[in-house]
């Protein structure tokens, strides 16, 4: 029996010593030390010793299982190890390689322009505002001096949400929240999305972006309007630039006025971009009117105010010689790519 253990321990230890790997391991540990394995096959047939002979076989075996036990857990770490540095090797990274490029965006051409305008009055003291594009016919018309049979609106008709609720057709809605909310000083530009039932064509849409302004204090009158205005589009294409006004009709201002540019281009020689004029129409404004400032909780006869609107996209356009707007709505990349 002693001589089979010591069997056992040198071919077992030379086994054990030489696992190729991991599995093989286990398999010699649950051949050699299992409940089923040679030693314990060995222990079971120490019954049929003698008394003295037990304690020795005894003392052998446990020295053996010991023995090969250790050498097990030997060859585990040396195998782990080994496995470690494998993979560490095969699984290397070369993080100086280049890396997949991330599509960047830039900012849309109405963006610029939006943001070049706001620059421009929020250094002459004016504050942006914004709000809903789902309006109140209150705020979008009636308080506008346009009620509901009022012929204006005939030339903004909209998109109705019910009877009362409508998409908006300008952003003087929002210059109306405001009034109702504060008493003047009020000097605020509302730059926004307005829908109007037109057809889509070169220079229309029925969604544009329109930014109007408004000033309300004591003592505005129609030369604060001018001089804003004249500032503004100097500001905007140039010191050379001119402007003229023209008597106009809104039902929300009196007196109203279209305001014309010299023209970018030629100067006011005559072009084809003027179409000859020298001129380009290019914004709607008047004093407020003052059932327009009494409908808003602000006494006509204590303030005054000035307010105008543009449409954003005819900016756009001209600024960079764009000759269609649908262009600026359909987001075909190779056109917003050279905007970057
Ligand atoms: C245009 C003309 C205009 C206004 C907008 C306005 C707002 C209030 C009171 C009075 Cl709360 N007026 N806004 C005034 C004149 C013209 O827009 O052609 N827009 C595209």
């Amino acid at each position: 029996m002693e001589q089979a253990l010591n069997t056992i321990r040198t071919e077992a230890a030379g086994l054990i010593a030489s696992a190729p790997d991991p599995a093989a391991l286990e398999v010699l540990r649950v051949r050699f030390l299992g409940k089923k394995g040679e030693l314990t096959a060995i222990l079971k047939q120490m019954g049929a010793l003698s008394a003295e002979e037990r304690p020795v076989v005894g003392a052998l075996a446990n020295t053996v299982r010991e023995e090969l036990d250790a050498a097990v857990r030997e060859r585990a770490k040396a195998l782990a190890s080994a496995g470690q540095a494998e993979r560490l090797a095969s699984e290397r990274i070369d993080v100086t390689l280049p890396g997949t490029p991330v599509a960047l965006g830039g900012p849309h051409p109405l963006d610029k322009v939006l943001a070049e305008l706001k620059t421009i009055f929020l250094g002459m003291g004016f504050s942006v505002v914004t709000g809903p594009e789902v309006e109140y016919d209150d705020y979008n018309f009636t308080m506008l001096n346009m009620p509901k049979s009022h012929p204006s609106r005939d030339t903004q008709d909209t998109f109705y949400i019910t009877e009362n609720i409508l998409l908006r057709t300008q952003t003087s809605p929002v210059q109306i929240r405001t009034m109702l909310q504060q008493q003047p000083p009020i000097r605020i530009i509302c730059p926004g999305r307005v829908y109007r039932s037109d057809p889509a064509d070169a220079t229309h849409s029925p969604l544009f972006t329109q930014i109007e302004g408004l000033a309300v204090d004591k003592g505005i009158t129609f030369t604060d309007l001018k001089g804003t205005l004249d500032l503004f589009f100097k500001q905007l294409y140039g010191p050379e630039t001119r402007t003229r006004f023209r008597p106009h009709h809104f039902a929300y201002t009196e007196p109203s006025a279209e305001m014309d540019m010299s023209c970018f281009k030629c100067g006011g020689k005559g072009c084809p971009m003027c179409k000859g004029e020298g001129w380009i129409e290019i914004l709607g404004c008047g004093m407020v009117h003052p059932k327009v400032l009494e409908n808003c909780g602000i006494d006509p006869n204590v303030y005054s105010g000035f307010a105008f609107g543009m449409g954003l996209e005819r900016i756009a356009l001209m600024r960079y010689d764009i000759d269609d707007m649908r262009l600026l709505f359909e987001n075909d990349l190779r056109f917003l790519r050279q905007f970057r």
